[in-house]
């Protein structure tokens, strides 16, 4: 029987649907009968839209800094990062105490406070057992044009290159791309070729550079196929799912157990 928790970072930029993702994978596996927790990594969020199990805010609060410390909301939400740092070692304790299958966690939604901050570095190894992976959630607003998905390869690049932790892409809100849109994103996806092709109709002055970071994206292996995915409309979660089972554990299913 398989008992090490699975921990999945939901990062991706503002907006691309991090949130209602770990909420939505939450209830899909309470619907299947598994046991999973939400955490809340965003110190400056004020509406979540769901109750996280853990909230790194009844540790760290922007708002707070902002008044006590007349700092601005950046200031306020780097400090936060960094303040949020010395309170890992008690909220990873608390999260290991919950003994869940799965640890979702909902990362801030501007992205850099979580790629770019020494702070999350902190976080990820402040466990002591189980498995870590980022689910990279990409926007399909973004994703459905040519220059857009390459720099989500690009951000998707620099993220792995900050951690030591395997990364998979999610095409976030998928059902706001129709089937022929999604089709054609996934074609990108699974082709270089057919994504250079697509850069290749674009006469702009950006379509040279494009093509470097599409072959460095590729040679870095960022370049692949995401699971699309509806926190909305619940679609995908299994695959998404069974992507991470299949990670970790060679494919066995928690419910078989
Ligand atoms: N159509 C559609 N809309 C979605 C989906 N998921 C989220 N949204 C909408 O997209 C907006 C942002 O969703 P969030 O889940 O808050 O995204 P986020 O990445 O957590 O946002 P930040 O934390 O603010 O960066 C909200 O208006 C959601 O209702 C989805 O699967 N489909
Ligand atoms: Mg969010």
């Amino acid at each position: 029987m398989m008992t090490e928790t699975v921990r999945i970072y939901f990062v991706g930029t503002a907006g691309s649907g991090k949130s209602t993702l770990t909420q939505a994978f939450k209830l899909w596996m309470e619907e299947q009968g598994l046991n999973a927790i939400t955490v809340n990594l965003d110190p400056g969020v004020e509406r979540l839209g769901y109750t996280p199990d853990v909230d790194i805010r009844d540790w760290v609060s922007v708002k707070e800094l902002m008044e006590e410390q007349g700092l601005g909301p950046n200031g306020a939400q780097i400090a936060g990062a960094d303040l949020a740092a010395l309170a890992f070692p008690e909220i990873s304790e608390v999260i290991e105490g919950f003994r869940s299958d799965y640890v979702l966690i909902d990362t801030p939604g501007q992205i850099e406070l979580f790629a770019f901050r020494e702070a999350s570095n902190v976080f990820l190894t402040s466990f002591t057992s189980g498995y870590s992976m980022i689910a990279f959630v990409l926007d399909p607003v973004i994703a459905r044009k040519p220059t857009g998905l390459i720099s989500l390869f690009v951000l998707s690049s620099s993220v792995q290159f900050r951690f030591n932790t395997p990364i998979e892409l999610v095409l976030g809100k998928a059902d706001l791309l129709s089937e022929t849109e999604l089709e054609e994103v996934q074609n990108w996806c699974d082709s270089p070729e057919r994504l250079q092709e697509a850069l290749e109709g674009i006469e702009d002055m950006h379509s040279m550079a494009s093509l470097e970071f599409q072959k460095a994206t590729e040679t870095l292996g960022a370049h692949r196929r995401p699971v699309p995915i509806s926190g909305l409309e619940l679609t995908g979660i299994e695959d998404l799912y069974n992507t991470v089972q299949q990670l970790f554990f060679g494919g066995e299913d928690l419910s078989s157990d």
